[in-house]
């Protein structure tokens, strides 16, 4: 059986699976140890079929592949390749979203609607479009080809730079990694890291970098401002986590995956009367929707849809025997799910043309067809409740309420600026003392570290100590699920400034902001802070700091390029696999400071690594001359005194 994880509901239900001869990904990774030191360190090349190579990390044996690529090269090109990967997956998404747009304004996608009209005028404005006279499907027609255009656009440099403080853009244009388009920096990613192509590791990187770039200020942040468009932007809502949502008595249906086009047509369909009808006649009290993974955050956000679980915990929801359907797209769905799904009633549906799943049925979507294909999913679903065997049920009673919905736009209000919208009151609380800084703690689980406990360790250490936490994606979920996610958490966990702050405003002291792609609104809220004013000219001044504790995806990897390059200091809980490499790592961990204003930082330990940060915040604040915290505390590298 798979070691204890860390979490006491995962444990009990991995000691189901066991006892079933259930594999899942705590016993498939155990199986992996001891993982290869060479993939570990990033210095195995298989980009040709010269390899694979490997380079002896040691320097007893080879230093050298077979056409002649060291160290370096190698460790750099691996990289820029991963940052290339999670950099397309999020772009993709932006991409389908700008296409759902595109075909509502043109009447193909009637089951679509425009939710928030200002920021659908707002967003045209920002592309170059005029809106004088044009009704909104017109605006979403033109917008939506617009962005489109963007995707394939070869030179110039992508439009929602702009919203960057000057320095920064000045910064990326001098360095020659301001993006041009989408679709080529991340094609160009892959084609300069062929074999014999670029060697040169921190030329290499030049191409990572621009990847990445092209995700933050341009394919994410198209997903986050679209999904705002078409589905709502969120405003703060109360709601609940972990996998005590499921219902004994409803057909219980999980969305699983990325992109909200289906999901939040779901949500809509699930409360038809024919499908609630025909849920009561199939013997359930009703339907229970609720998510996995980003869709998760996507719902919650928007709908108030709780969330049953992280990406860790989406076999474990089969193993609780209670859930009729899960229905997937695009990312951070594990192939394993059939296998699970085998021991169980449960139906997996996949959706996505971009992804199938051996031993799934899939029921492709498209957006015309949007309502009558969530229908038709829906009812599979429902159908299969008088299928449940009750004997296998398993439900854990643990859940958890949290807080989530914060934006950019809406975080204004929250902080107390009702009567004139503005970051003032925030920064202003920096300026004070009274919140030290702000961090923004993201990313995936992984079987490496306890089930998010890295997640929810770091948080607590870094409000305790007056910093305002943002959070997305499962590192959002982690930390609900310890109890951080609620305005009552900071009579509990934050320090003394911090928790007048969340006295006076009622927000929790972690600020839940959605989904992966979501984290460009830490982005905009960067840029926000900075054009208030008394907390820096740029993006690199502020006192900020990012960290991914858990990471396992390359689209955590681009994030967290993308926010280096903006000038913050990231810290990954495990390594980048550059370690190979000294050059390599000793320029993205410090070299690279003095010419992006951020760096890479790897810490394993949570609470060392949250200290990382609080050092970090607090060389920006004296670099600011900043007034002397409020609640006075002196952090040195590994404590704190009180
Ligand atoms: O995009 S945090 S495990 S679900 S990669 Fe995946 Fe990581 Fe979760 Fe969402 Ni993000």
């Amino acid at each position: 059986m798979a070691k204890p994880t860390g979490n006491p509901i995962n444990d009990q239900l991995l000691e189901i699976a066991a006892q079933n001869n259930i594999s899942t990904i705590w016993d498939r990774f155990m199986e992996q140890e001891p993982h290869c030191g060479f993939g570990t360190l990033g210095v195995c090349c298989k980009i040709c079929n010269l390899g694979p190579c490997r380079i002896d990390p040691f320097g007893e044996g080879a230093q050298k592949g077979a056409c002649g690529a060291d160290a370096d090269t190698i460790s750099a090109r691996n990289l820029a390749r991963n940052t290339a990967g999670g950099a397309a997956c999020h772009s993709d998404h932006g991409r389908d979203l700008a296409r759902t747009l595109l075909e509502m304004g043109r009447g193909h996608a009637k089951d679509y609607s425009i939710k928030d009209p200002v920021k659908l005028k707002k967003l045209a404005i920002e592309f170059g479009l005029s809106i004088t006279g044009k009704n909104e499907l017109k605006i979403a027609e033109e917008l939506g080809e617009r962005i489109l255009k963007e995707y394939g656009q070869q030179e110039g440099e992508l439009t929602l730079i702009k919203r960057a403080p000057k320095k920064q853009q000045e910064i990326w244009r001098k360095t020659n990694v301001s993006p041009r388009g989408i679709d080529i920096e991340v094609v160009q990613a892959m084609s300069r890291t062929h074999i014999g192509c670029d060697n040169e590791y921190k030329h290499v990187l030049e191409a990572a970098i621009r990847a990445s770039l092209v995700d933050g200020w341009g394919g994410s942040m198209i997903a986050t401002e679209l999904s705002d468009i078409l589905f709502g932007s969120p405003e703060p809502i109360r709601a609940e986590i972990n996998l005590g949502v499921l219902k004994e008595d409803e057909v219980n249906i999980l969305l699983h995956g990325h992109e909200p086009v289906l999901s939040d047509i779901i949500v809509t369909a699930s409360q038809d009367k024919e499908i609630q009808e025909l849920a009561r006649k199939n013997g359930a009290k009703g339907i229970n929707l609720s998510g996995i993974c980003c869709t998760a955050a996507e719902v919650l956000m928007r709908h108030g849809v709780p969330m049953a679980g992280n990406f860790l915990q989406q076999e474990l929801a089969i193993v609780t025997g209670a859930v009729e359907a899960m229905i997937v797209d695009i990312q951070c769905i594990m192939p394993s799910l059939p296998e699970v799904a085998k021991h169980y009633h449960t139906k997996l549906i996949s959706t996505s043309p971009k992804a199938k799943f051996a031993g799934m049925e899939h029921i492709e979507f498209h957006e015309e067809k949007a309502m009558e294909i969530a229908k038709k999913i829906l009812r599979i679903a429902v159908e299969n409740y008088k299928n449940r065997n009750r004997s296998k049920v398993n439900i854990p009673k643990e859940k958890m309420t949290l807080v989530a919905g914060f934006t950019m736009e809406n975080i204004f209000y929250n902080l107390g600026g009702s009567f004139r919208p503005s970051y003032r009151p925030l920064n202003d609380a920096i300026i004070s003392g009274r919140i030290r800084g702000v961090a923004g703690v993201v990313g995936c689980d992984n079987p490496k570290n306890e089930s998010g406990m890295c997640h929810a360790d770091m948080v607590r250490e870094l409000i305790k100590n007056d910093v305002l936490v943002v959070q997305t994606g499962c590192s959002g979920g982690a930390c609900a699920k310890a109890g951080l996610l609620t305005p009552e958490s900071a009579f509990k966990f934050a320090g003394e400034g911090l928790r007048e702050i969340c006295e006076t405003v009622g927000i929790p002291p972690v600020l839940h902001t959605g989904s992966c792609v979501d984290n460009t609104r830490i982005l905009t809220a960067c840029c926000e802070m900075v054009k208030e004013g008394g907390i820096g000219n740029s993006i690199d001044e502020l006192p900020v700091a990012g960290a991914a504790p858990e990471w396992m995806s390359e689209k955590a990897i681009a994030i967290g390029w993308y926010f280096v390059t903006s000038g913050l200091l990231v810290v990954l809980g495990t390594p980048l696999r550059v370690l190979g490499s000294k050059n390599v790592t000793k320029y993205i961990c410090n070299e690279i400071e003095p010419i992006y204003g951020g760096k890479w930082a790897f810490e394993g330990d949570p609470i060392k690594a949250a200290h990382l940060m609080i050092a970090h915040i607090d060389k920006k604040r004296e670099a600011l001359k900043l007034k002397p915290l409020m609640y006075a505390k002196i952090c040195s590298d590994d404590k704190l005194i009180p």
